[in-house]
């Protein structure tokens, strides 16, 4: 290696890098071996793992052969999904087996077409390269783009290495697309990112609201646990749309799209001016309610019926559902998070719950459902938005606590917040961002107004891609593709939605040359010259005890989960642990360490994690959408999630032909049956779509669930983010993906 030609020509810029891991992995291409697979309570030739899908967190018995997953079936003693699975867990092992998997680094030749090279090879091109930028225009100059869907220890360890090793100062995530709503609503309400719920709350509300979340179709299995409730309970969805939720609900409210925050504070004056509150609760654990009453007294019925398009008749029956019922949850979802006033919208619900009393006591709650089965994880752990273990940046105790779990030197901690995922694009523009890293999210089709991102790459001196396929549309366009081994192939850690740390195993041999991503940050702290830095973080479960130390003192303090032994037995830990068990949340008492209670809920004793214990009312007067329809672009166009088999970019559940069979192959567009008759457009013909962006095709798709002058279309079509106008929230830089202005005409 040391003869190679690219360490001759950079000589002194690449420290000593041949330690066994480099010497393993680099010599021995492919992960050969399997991990330990602890078994629970299984025969030999089955383990358990967790679904690697969605923020519910199934979890799932590995069926093995030789020591390798052969199929697997829902297990039915963990606490989430009691035995059962959406068609995308059940089919979470054939994307690994596609033709189209990245089995070798490529780098792209002086041709432009992408090449296979070696592992050494693209490790000191990546290292070259990023380093010369990081030369030229300053350590700032080059960022990562990471995800809610690889291991807590993975994102930890990258965040580590980009920040802290490699000096980068911006890194954003895929959670900014999803969650950086909730997150920041709950920071500014609660004093924390903490969403207070377990999955039993589904089952035992008695009344349940949910404000733009599908969850049937979103969160399959969390809608089969509302179905287990047997309190005959209320279900009202709020939703622009008739979705198969709403469909099952006892009361749909089909509003005007956005706005939402018009309507939640029209319901919270309802319940004041009728005496509907908690005054107790909202005494004694919450503050600048006073505020708020003042606020919100001129959302009369009328003005909000006017803006919502919701009759006074049913805003009454909503409030007094509320009122009525004992144990209220509010759950919201991407209809909410992904709004031009969407974190004061999250605020909103918080509000209601607040003042109704609804938190801390079972079946209640103000609860963002997540989205990507690690979200949560990327939430606390990735070193983006918060420092490592849900730490603040700004906050120079947390910067030299975190340097000192860590062993480093807090000077390598950066004392400022990243740009969010939406200025290190506009960085792109300005010429501050040169080079760019991208771990296990497609961009390219993702990112709203997808087209100008897409032309944006190619002012880039350097793209690196990670990802398990290097088919992907973001792969596409990069310099370097790095092959990356998927979920099944790694060890590490989940936390889903209910805060709950799973513990995901290795079943299946990664394909060629593919390494986990845990071991391809390792590789490149190597290269780089930092591997010193991370000489601890040895493997996943060494890195586990890291994320422990890092949560000692934290409302996620994880310091009772004593390895991934525990968090088998335990059939998962939620958050916090830190051991103490109670009689309350003492589940079954082992021989060795009593495990925690299964179901755990927060603020039961209604200390929030601001300094003076107390839940913040906020809010903010509603603003008009960025996009309104006009004349000539007279519809709203809605985006979201189209089936339960497809999942996102669909680079993994295009690959099982079971679930294509489950969704249309093409892209389409919902358009309600008058608007369809006015424009003289039949069912399954070709359409065009139109938004000031971009002009798109798709099939019309005839269908009452949207209202008219609506459409619809999934965002699992490449197409879809080409129509999407960017604009962000204030607070919280989440796209707005919901709601643009569109024309419809005949292809
Ligand atoms: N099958 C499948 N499941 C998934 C995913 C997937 O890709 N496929 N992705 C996962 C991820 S990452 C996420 S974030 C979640 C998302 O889960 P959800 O948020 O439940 O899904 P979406 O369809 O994006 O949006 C929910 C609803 O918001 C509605 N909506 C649009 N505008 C408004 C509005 O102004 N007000 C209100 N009240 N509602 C509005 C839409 O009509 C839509 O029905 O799903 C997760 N689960
Ligand atoms: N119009 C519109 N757009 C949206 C939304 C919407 O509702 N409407 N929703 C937004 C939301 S909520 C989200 S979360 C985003 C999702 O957007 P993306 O994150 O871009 O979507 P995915 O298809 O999940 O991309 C994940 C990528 O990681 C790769 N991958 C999977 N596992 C691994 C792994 O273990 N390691 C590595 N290195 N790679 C891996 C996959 O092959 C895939 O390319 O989309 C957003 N975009
Ligand atoms: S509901 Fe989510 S976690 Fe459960 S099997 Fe389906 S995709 Fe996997
Ligand atoms: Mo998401």
């Amino acid at each position: 290696m040391k003869d190679h030609p690219l360490i001759k020509k950079i000589g002194s810029l690449i420290r000593a890098h041949d330690g066994a891991l480099t010497q393993d992995l680099v010599q021995h291409p492919g992960e050969f071996g399997l991990g330990k697979v602890p078994a629970r309570l299984m025969p030999d030739d089955t383990t358990t793992t967790i679904c690697g899908f969605c923020s519910t967190g199934c979890g799932l018995n590995v069926h093995l052969k030789n020591g390798e997953a052969i199929n697997l079936t829902p297990t039915t003693d963990y606490p989430v999904n009691l035995g059962m699975a959406c068609p995308k867990g059940w089919e979470a092992l054939t994307p690994l087996r596609s033709a189209d998997r990245a089995t070798t680094p490529y780098l792209r030749n002086t041709s432009g077409t992408l090449e296979p090279v070696d592992w050494d090879t693209a490790l000191q091109v990546f290292t070259v390269r990023f380093k010369a930028i990081q030369d030229q225009h300053g350590k700032e100059s080059i960022a990562f783009l990471s995800t809610g869907q690889i291991c807590t220890e993975e994102m930890a360890l990258l965040g580590a290495l980009a920040k802290f090793g490699m000096g980068m100062l911006h890194g954003d995530g895929n959670t900014r697309q999803c969650m950086a709503t909730a997150v920041t609503a709950y920071k500014q309400s609660f004093g924390f990112d903490a969403p207070p719920y377990t999955y039993a709350d589904f089952e035992e509300s008695d009344v349940l609201v949910f404000v733009g979340s599908n969850l049937c179709i979103a969160h399959p299995i969390m809608w089969e646990r509302v179905c287990r409730n047997k309190n005959n309970p209320e279900i009202i969805v709020v939703d622009p749309r008739k979705t198969e939720t709403a469909m099952a609900a006892t009361q749909h409210y089909a509003i005007t799209p956005k706005s939402d925050l018009t309507l939640l504070y029209g319901l919270a004056n309802i319940l004041i001016a009728s005496g509907w509150i908690d005054l107790d609760y909202i005494e004694k654990h919450t503050s600048g309610f006073e505020e708020f009453v003042r606020f919100v007294t001129r959302f009369t019925s009328d003005t909000v019926s006017a803006a919502t398009g919701i009759s006074v008749e049913n805003l009454w029956r909503f409030a007094d559902t509320i009122h009525r019922g004992k144990r209220v949850s509010f759950w919201w979802t991407m209809g909410v998070n992904q709004g031009h006033e969407a974190t004061r919208t999250a605020q909103a619900i918080i509000n209601l719950a607040l003042m109704t009393g609804n938190l801390g006591r079972p079946g209640t709650g103000a609860n963002s459902v997540t989205g990507q089965c690690n979200a949560m994880g990327s939430r606390l752990f990735s070193n983006t938005t918060n420092m490592l273990g849900g730490h603040d940046f700004l906050n120079e105790a947390h910067r030299k606590k975190v340097a000192a779990v860590l062993g480093i030197d807090v000077g390598c901690v950066p004392s400022q917040n990243s740009w969010a995922y939406d200025q290190i694009i506009d960085g792109i523009e300005s010429d501050k961002i040169k080079g760019l890293w991208i771990i296990a999210t497609n961009t390219s089709h993702s990112w709203i107004n997808q087209r100008s991102f897409n032309e944006l790459t190619k002012k880039l001196d350097f793209l690196v891609v990670q990802d398990m396929y290097y088919t992907t549309e973001t792969a596409q366009r990069a310099h370097l593709v790095l092959p990356a081994a998927g979920w099944g192939e790694k060890e590490g850690t989940f936390i889903n939605s209910e805060r709950r740390h799973g513990l995901v195993k290795k079943v299946s041999r990664a394909p060629g040359q593919a390494l986990s991503d845990f071991n391809i940050f390792k590789l490149v702290a190597q290269y780089w010259g930092c591997g010193d830095m991370f000489a601890r973080w040895s493997s996943p479960e060494e890195a586990f005890q890291i994320m422990k130390e890092l949560s000692r003192g934290q409302p996620c303090d994880i310091t009772g989960i004593d390895d991934y032994l525990m968090l088998d037995r335990a059939g998962g830990v939620q958050w916090p642990w830190s051991g103490e068990s109670t009689s309350a949340n003492a589940g079954a008492v082992n021989e060795e360490r009593a495990l925690p209670g299964q179901e755990r809920r927060l603020f039961e004793d209604g200390a929030y994690f601001h300094a003076d214990a107390r839940a913040r009312f906020l809010f903010s007067e509603p603003c008009e959408a960025p996009e309104p329809v006009d004349d000539e672009y007279p519809f709203t166009l809605l985006t979201g999630r189209g089936t339960s088999s497809q999942w996102h970019t669909q680079t993994r559940t295009a690959k099982s032909a079971v679930l294509r069979k489950l969704y249309p192959e093409n892209a389409y567009v919902e358009i309600n049956p008058l608007d369809a008759e006015r424009l003289g457009i039949a069912s399954g013909t070709l359409v065009a779509v139109v938004s000031r962006r971009a002009r798109v095709e798709a099939s019309a798709f005839i269908a009452m669930t949207v209202q008219k002058g609506q459409v619809f279309m999934p965002m699992h079509y490449a197409v879809t983010n080409e129509l999407t106008f960017p604009s962000f929230d204030p607070f919280s830089r989440q796209p707005n993906y919901k709601a643009c202005a569109v024309r419809v005409e005949k292809a």
